[in-house]
């Protein structure tokens, strides 16, 4: 087995309050589960095989009526819009408090570990801000199209909504999102690790038919996108992506965009980082090479280890995380059946295949993809096994349709020194436990 160095503890606090949060969760009537709790264990020993499901025989949650079953529910106009169950009360988005001065210009992490599928609940979605939350009236709202174009334009969100409409699943993985572990295994959960990613169904209108609207001119080379919120903030982005497939979205997952999201309208920049992707739209400004090189509005850049800095790195790379079991998603059953479980991504196209490896990278088994793989998207993985109880320390690998493979941390660091913050997409490693628990660890 590969050697395994231990994480620098500056999160325990933090990652730790979330590890079982599930101890947490307010039980409607303590002496049930108290006396659930007795029965199980007697129907464990009877068994003998503590990890296949048993009949116990006498177990109250069986015999005895619960109140669910005994008393009239909420009728249905108590839930206008409706909320989780109260024992996933622990599914939140969290922020890590040390990483910046002010939750106002700061970051939260999607609650990755908790969720399946590829589709990221709205309500969970991860947020980035430079000034908070705008709360913006669709009514007083306007996108304004003006620059190098032949016709200036103003649009409300009503004439938005008269051009054709597509619907579209993209993940959105800010430049930033695994950025704390350039210089060693450090945050205890993938939520932090990895939480810097959304994925949702975009329903809005191709940015080409408005910019075609104004008529771009031919020496329109840049966009420069701006955002309403009190940062106003903007980012320029290349032509040949404004025209071809980014999106100007009014809703996610089939409702309006929240307001963390960009209410009423932000702007979809498929498979390039999240700081392009300007929410609270306001205004689009054409302009031509020498404007784009004066107004210096590439703001990310990579600093690499002999101080020379990458620029232009839009595209996201090729990544994987298993997200159960992980730090906060220990494994509690024992052994037996288990499930691996993780999301693979690329800013390039598809996911063609996952690998995944539990003793740290000397065997890899290729992991099954279920669900829609759709370009640009989360794609969901499964690795079934039975768990024999010894350590493990687990890896997944993901490879995308043009046959990239992600690196190794080794490999990145190799590359791109320890200088970055930006597109850490190294091999992501946890350490199982024989009794269950999981830790953030490298392997070299
Ligand atoms: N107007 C505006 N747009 C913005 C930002 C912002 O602060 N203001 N943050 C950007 C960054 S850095 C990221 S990673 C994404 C985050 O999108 P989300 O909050 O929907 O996750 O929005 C981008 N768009
Ligand atoms: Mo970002």
């Amino acid at each position: 087995m590969s050697s395994v160095t231990g994480r620098k503890k500056l999160l325990s606090q933090s990652a730790d309050s979330a590890a079982n949060p599930a101890a947490a969760v307010a039980s409607p009537s303590r002496r049930q589960l108290l006396g659930a709790g007795l029965a199980a264990g007697a129907g464990a020993a009877l068994s003998g095989l503590a990890a296949r499901p048993a009949a116990a025989a006498g177990d109250p949650v069986i015999t005895e009526i619960q109140d669910w079953n005994r008393y009239l529910g909420d009728g249905v106009d108590a839930r206008p819009y409706g909320m989780p169950s109260p024992y996933e009360e622990q599914v939140v988005r969290r922020n890590v408090p040390w990483l910046t001065a002010d939750p106002v210009s700061s970051i939260n992490f999607t609650p990755l570990h908790e969720l399946d599928g590829i589709i990221t609940p709205n309500g969970l979605c991860f947020e980035r801000h430079h000034a908070g939350i705008a709360e913006v009236d669709p009514a007083k709202h306007r996108l304004m199209i003006e620059g190098l174009v032949d016709k200036p334009l103003v649009f409300t969100m009503e004439d938005i909504k008269r051009f054709p409409r597509e619907n579209r699943a993209y993940f959105l993985e800010c430049a930033a999102n695994s950025g704390m572990e350039w210089r060693g295994a450090q945050l205890n959960g993938c939520q932090f690790t990895h939480g810097m990613v959304h994925c949702v169904v975009y329903t809005g209108v191709r940015l080409r038919y408005l910019l075609e609207e104004a008529g771009v001119k031919t020496n329109g080379k840049w966009l420069l996108a701006e955002g309403a919120d009190a940062s106003a903030m903007t980012r320029s982005i290349p032509m040949e992506k404004a025209l071809d497939d980014c999106m100007v979205a009014f809703k996610m997952n089939g409702e309006a965009l929240r307001p963390e999201q960009g209410y009423p309208l932000r702007l979809v920049v498929p498979g390039w980082e999240g700081n392009m992707w300007v929410k609270w739209l306001r205004r689009l400004e054409v302009g031509d090479m020498a404007w784009h090189q004066r107004e210096e509005t590439s703001k990310y850049t990579d600093l690499l280890a002999d101080g020379k800095a990458r620029r232009f790195t839009w595209v996201m790379d090729v990544k994987s995380v298993i997200t159960s079991p992980s730090p906060q998603a220990p494994i509690t059953h024992g052994r037996g059946p288990l499930v691996i479980s993780g999301l693979a991504w690329s800013g390039s196209g598809t996911i063609k295949r996952v690998d995944v490896t539990t003793d740290g990278g000397r065997n890899w088994t290729t992991a099954r993809i279920d669900g829609p793989s759709l370009p640009k998207a989360l794609h969901r993985f499964y690795l079934d096994i039975d768990w024999d109880g010894s350590e493990l320390l687990l890896q997944s690998r993901a490879i995308d349709e043009n046959g990239v493979v992600q690196p190794t941390k080794d490999e990145l660091r190799l590359a791109r020194g320890e200088n970055s913050i930006y597109h850490n997409n190294g091999i992501q490693t946890w350490y199982v436990q024989a009794n269950g628990t999981v830790e953030n660890v490298e392997v070299s």
